[in-house]
């Protein structure tokens, strides 16, 4: 398919990167099945994939063991000056930076292909769409931005002969010698990773790393961090939140975005599955909204991807029967288990374990060590339109009206079940304070606390005491419009050691609380942290649980939330005076109420 490119400027940075990265050849990608075939017949001819007997146009990838996660100690947000980056990202200028990874670039793609990517982020006619080009030299990363953006000829048109875009440049970090042969998964080791971004710019720099948001650069790289910076300058938001569209019995709409860490099940509550009668779920986006004040002043919401990358392990027909229904064809799978008959497994699906299986390193399993067959990080890419539960407006150019953000995180203790901000200044604070427990998602320690304000301590493109200035900056534009703001955590445990709440399908009845808020219609309780529902306001109809479960789940514990002050003094401590005041005065008023 031959594809006509009228912007100079794209041919001369296409040109620059050709002459800086050296690959044996150019290849423009339009986008078609046809493309997507042959490329992956291509990665099933070189070992790279593995075709899946089982399931319909679907494959196996599985990635080189020191390249399975998301690098937050690799990534990089580059302004002239460290403090604009902020505490919480890694930094080094941008000409420090840029002449390493020059060097680096140099030659890198010999013996491979260069594929330039035209993709959007967001439906083609949104006007909150951004376009993006992605020049990678891995076949992985093409099939993957197939499904998670729209990719292609028609993004080609878009752009015309003055439209801006976004360069992303990506590459594996493994050139090839003359005749040598090329591994599975080629990368660069660790020290030589580095996922770069320059957003006075509007700059991504990826090199060394082909795994999930390393490599798919529309993803965190494009659609939060750089998206973030954009979003501050332009007045809008661009959030690691799941959209869904909630209607109750009376046919009344609710649109709730959640901000949840990575693997911290966003996936699962975007395809919800209500257990209480007649209330319905439809999912508009499971990773990242961008949002942006409409004419008639609400905040409205578009899901910028049009895939799922959603994590593998514990998905199943019992957890989230619309994600499994969604893998069933067109798929990608990477770091799971090859079963004997051709199919994929992981942990936690349904069913018995398979009696033998290939693990995601390529060796029989069960092992003698007993490790998993499935990476804790195994990933399924497939197309958002395969989802049975696809809300129909989930491509609506203007997006949805925000009417609720949830926040949460994993968290064993203290944290109840659900808590509204006694207002929006609250919630902010209380998005600022927001912790949970690491999880596999990043290459580092699993299981430790840490504070994740808003779900993007990995994501956000500038100085995070700035980020939490923007909120405070769109609620006051949003004033009465502003969506009203619940903190969740569905991971409390018991003293033994138990999960108090059954979560999933469940979750609806958390839900529903929030809209009878919202509408006047249900009882909270004051309480030192936010408003608590009562028992009774909680609908657990149909719902075996006990009291005393559900008494433990709502508790606030004045003592743990005291020991809680010294931990967030230290994280407000390092913005400095980037912190906004606001935020200080939420800080006093809790240990005020906490006295
Ligand atoms: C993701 C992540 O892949 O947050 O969505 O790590
Ligand atoms: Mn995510």
């Amino acid at each position: 398919m031959e594809m006509i490119v009228k912007n100079e400027k794209l041919k001369k940075w296409v040109n620059e990167i050709e002459q800086m990265c050296t690959p044996d050849k150019v290849h423009w990608c339009d986008g078609s099945k046809k493309e997507y075939n042959e490329l992956m017949a291509q990665a099933v001819k070189s070992g790279s994939a593995v075709k899946l007997k089982k399931r319909k146009n679907s494959f196996l990838f599985c990635s080189h063991p020191s390249d399975v996660a998301r690098v937050e100690n690799r990534t990089y947000i580059s302004y002239p000056s460290q403090i604009d980056a902020g505490p919480t990202n890694n930094w080094v200028a941008p000409d420090e930076l840029k002449a390493t990874m020059k060097s680096l670039y140099s030659g890198c793609m010999k013996g491979r292909t260069m594929y330039v990517i035209p993709f959007s982020m967001g439906p083609i006619d949104s006007p909150i769409a951004k376009i993006g080009i992605e020049i990678t030299d891995s076949i992985y990363v093409v099939c993957n931005m197939h499904i998670m953006t729209r990719v292609g000829k028609k993004v080609i048109k878009k752009l015309g002969k003055e439209g801006e875009f976004i360069p992303c440049l990506h590459s594996v970090g493994a050139p090839l010698a003359k005749g040598q042969k090329d591994v599975p998964w080629p990368c660069a080791p660790m020290e030589k990773k580095y996922i770069s971004h320059f957003p006075d710019e509007n700059l991504i720099w990826s090199y060394g790393s082909g795994y999930g948001g390393n490599a798919l650069l529309g993803k965190k790289c494009l659609a939060l961090r750089i998206a973030s910076a954009i979003a501050r300058r332009e007045g809008w938001m661009a959030e690691h939140m799941l959209i869904l569209r909630l209607t109750s019995p009376s046919g009344k709409q609710y649109h709730i975005t959640g901000a949840f860490p990575s693997a911290c099940g966003k996936t699962n509550l975007a395809m919800l599955q209500p257990t209480i009668d007649g209330w319905k779920c439809e999912c508009v986006g499971d990773d990242i909204a961008w949002m942006k004040i409409g004419p008639d002043g609400r905040l409205y919401a578009i899901n910028p991807e049009s895939g799922f990358f959603g994590v593998a392990p514990g998905t199943s027909y019992d957890s989230n029967p619309m994600a499994m229904e969604s893998i069933k064809e067109n798929t990608i799978f990477t770091n799971c288990a090859l079963t004997d008959d051709g199919d994929i497994w992981w942990e936690g699906m349904d069913g018995s374990p398979p009696k033998h299986a290939i693990d995601w390193k390529g060796l029989d399993w069960p092992t003698e060590r007993k490790e998993p067959a499935a990476n804790p990080n195994a990933r399924f890419t497939a197309p958002a339109s395969q989802c049975p539960v696809i809300c129909p407006d989930w491509e609506k150019p203007e997006g949805v009206p925000i009417d609720i953000f949830v926040f949460g995180g994993r968290r064993a203790g203290v944290v109840p079940l659900v808590n509204e901000a006694f207002n929006f200044d609250h919630g902010v604070f209380l998005g600022a304070t927001a912790s949970s427990e690491t999880t596999a998602a990043n290459i580092g320690a699993v299981g430790n606390l840490r504070r994740d304000p808003f779900a993007m301590q990995p994501f956000c493109g500038y100085n995070m005491g700035d980020y939490f200035q923007h909120w405070f900056d769109m609620g006051d534009r949003l004033g009465d419009k502003a969506p009203r703001i619940f903190y969740v955590n569905w991971f409390r445990k018991s003293q033994d050691g138990r999960w108090l709440w059954p979560g999933f399908g469940e979750n609806s009845r958390v839900l529903k609380w929030m809209c009878e808020r919202i509408e006047e219609k249900t009882e909270a309780v004051k309480t030192p942290i936010g408003l608590l529902p009562t028992i009774d306001s909680l609908d657990l109809k149909g719902l075996k649980i006990d009291k005393q479960d559900i008494k433990a789940l709502l508790h606030v514990d004045v003592e743990a939330w005291r020991a809680e002050i010294p931990d967030i003094e230290k994280h407000f401590a390092q913005f400095g005076d980037r912190l906004p005041e606001r935020l200080r005065k939420q800080f006093e008023a809790l240990q005020e109420r906490l006295k």
